[in-house]
């Protein structure tokens, strides 16, 4: 073939459309970014992660670190409910009786003193209902706007996500929220081998441990993206408003 890469990214874009300069390719690759074909997905911003008394105060980590991302993701909020995009909010929690809860799950966390389903000081942990479930006041989500409880770590597993991105015909994800290395980037995984064009906000998310955080965005970005692509929120946000 002899066009160069150039010419073949070139060849790809959409006439008029715009790409976000983004780690390692401009996304998304074909420039289709618009309102009505993009979501922000806000994973699990809940009291459980990033609050006093919620499941990962309990088991000792630094909520400074899951707390960093609240107000870069309240800029890329603003901007993307102005712009008119697709707002999706997740949360991490397990029917009271627990019938949903893995018993890996439930052994786990007990071993380590924060047992899923056990009462903690923000009720019981990571229970849907509980104090500790509900998503944090600084992020909370609009009336209009799409909230997925999950039982799992991923996004997709045992809810309606898919149904919803595909019914809504959205192609585009941006991705923020808690943490990095656990429940963003299995639902960033999962959305990208379903053909999901997805973008990480680096600010916008955080995890338990600096070095995982770091770690987790590299992953995502060897191979040529092997995940899809990383940049900031000013970056996105200058792009879109
Ligand atoms: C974890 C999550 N880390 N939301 N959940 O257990 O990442």
């Amino acid at each position: 073939m002899s066009d160069t890469l150039d010419e073949r990214v070139n060849a790809a874009l959409v006439p008029g459309g715009k790409t976000i300069a983004s780690d390692p390719y401009p996304w998304p690759f074909d420039g289709d970014l618009r309102p009505d074909n993009t979501a922000l997905i806000v994973i699990d911003m809940q009291v459980d992660f990033c609050a006093p008394g919620g499941y990962v105060d309990v088991m000792g980590y630094d909520i400074s670190l899951t707390r960093a991302p609240i107000k870069p993701i309240q800029n890329v909020l603003a901007a993307m409910r102005r712009g008119g995009y697709h707002i999706i909010h997740t949360r991490e929690g397990h029917r009271p009786d627990l019938a949903d809860l893995p018993a890996n799950k439930r052994w786990r966390s007990q071993r380590i003193g924060a047992g899923i389903g056990d009462q903690g000081p923000c009720g019981r942990i990571l229970v849907r209902g509980e104090p500790g479930w509900e998503i944090i006041p600084e992020l909370q989500p609009e009336k209009d706007e799409i909230v997925i409880d999950k039982p799992g770590k991923g996004s997709f597993v045992a809810t309606d996500l898919e149904l919803v991105l595909k019914t809504r015909r959205i192609r585009n994800i941006v991705l923020t929220g808690v943490t990095t290395d656990v429940c963003v980037h299995t639902t960033m995984r999962d959305a990208n081998d379903m053909g999901y064009e997805c973008l990480l906000l680096s600010d916008c998310t955080a995890a338990t441990k600096v070095e995982n955080h770091l770690a987790a965005i590299d992953m995502i970005k060897m191979q040529g993206g092997v995940f899809g692509a990383v940049a900031t929120s000013d970056v996105l946000i200058e792009a879109i408003s």
